[in-house]
């Protein structure tokens, strides 16, 4: 809270002259604990604006912000997987914006802004794989999974987690890889052959990784930075990365359109693609590559140049059309299938 609405508790109703709280109604699809850390330095150094935000998955978030599409509550959507944020600007329901800082990215997160007109733009990057404990995996005497087809192995029944991908960007770049990589009928005969070895579908992305390192399950696919951000809180936790290939995101930021607070959207827009800050996302325990070029890259993060990745196609899987129907898809055949 800010020093101006401290001012107003007790029923002191008078703002000094010229004074103006600022208000940010911001959704952070990220982990938790770097969407708050975020708000407690934007506010820190910016004390004339009050941040109001909401953390939800990626898909989540998209649902929310195409609803209140004619009546806006939202501001600024930062992080969660770049797709969402594709379709959110293909949709008319983001905004065009130039930032002054655009020129200091990557040119991955650059052509990511270019790619939709200017209407969402990269702020880091990361692979896709998985986590699993290597305890559980020793004391059952499985074998770590190297490939996609491993995770068909009748050894890992019921120690699969995955995250829906209607609500999860996670689940969603999971989707869209196998579908890059087998083409889709054939990830769809995946997808539901590798059903038969999971026990849950979660609603955020990351949350299956959490389970594996508690010893709730075996593994859980996720990004691979997740999995390592488990390993460095001191959990046994190995990380995967398909020798077939991977996915990758390009964890994004859109401002919504017909924002009610344009400019606090902007100052935070700003300020979060800084290299200062950008720097920062490691003491929150997100190791994700950070899109600023000039940022220090977390040295736990997993080395984009070392892991196989599938030129992921952006523009088509963050369209509209694609994105809708392939979740339908899923719905119809893999998430109706009940679990044993
Ligand atoms: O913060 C870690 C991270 O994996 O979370 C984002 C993720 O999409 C959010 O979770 P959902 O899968 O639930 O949408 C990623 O963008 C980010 O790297």
């Amino acid at each position: 809270m800010n020093k101006l609405k401290l001012a107003l508790l007790g029923g002191a109703a008078v703002l000094p002259v010229g004074a103006m709280a600022g208000e940010l109604n911001l959704i952070c699809s990220a982990d938790v604990v770097i969407c708050e850390k975020l708000v407690s330095e934007f506010e820190a150094s910016h004390s004339d604006i009050d941040v109001n935000m909401v953390r939800l998955s990626s898909g989540e978030a998209f649902a929310k912000i195409r609803a209140e599409a004619r009546n806006p509550q939202t501001d600024l959507w930062w992080g969660g997987t770049g797709d969402p944020h594709l379709q959110a600007a293909s949709d008319g329901l983001s905004a065009e914006y130039k930032s002054p800082m655009l020129d200091k990215l990557q040119d991955w997160a650059q052509g990511q802004a270019k790619v939709s007109g200017y209407h969402t733009v990269g702020v880091y990057s990361g692979a896709l794989g998985w986590g699993y404990n290597t305890e559980i995996f020793e004391a059952k005497g499985i074998t770590p999974p190297k490939c996609w087809a491993d995770l068909l192995d009748p050894a890992l029944k019921g120690e699969i987690q995955i995250a829906d991908p209607n609500s999860s960007g996670t689940a969603y770049t999971t989707l869209a890889t196998l579908v890059q990589l087998m083409g889709e009928d054939e990830a769809f005969d995946f997808l539901k052959k590798m059903h038969a070895n999971v026990s849950q579908y979660t609603k955020s992305g990351s949350a299956p990784v959490k389970a594996a390192a508690r010893g709730e399950t075996g593994l859980g696919i996720v990004f691979q930075h997740d999995a390592v951000a488990q390993a460095v809180a001191g959990f046994p936790v190995g990380v995967g990365s398909p020798c077939e290939g991977t996915g990758y995101e390009i964890g994004s930021m859109s401002m919504v359109e017909g924002a009610q607070n344009p400019d606090e959207a902007k100052a935070f827009y700003d300020w979060v693609l800084t290299a200062e800050v950008q720097s920062m996302m490691p003491d929150a325990g997100s190791f994700q590559i950070p899109s600023n070029a000039s940022a220090t890259p977390p040295k736990e993060a997993p080395d984009l140049s070392t892991i196989k990745l599938i030129d992921y196609d952006f523009a088509e899987y963050g369209s509209s059309e694609r994105r809708k129907a392939l979740l339908a898809r899923w719905d119809a055949e893999v998430g109706s299938m009940p679990i044993e």
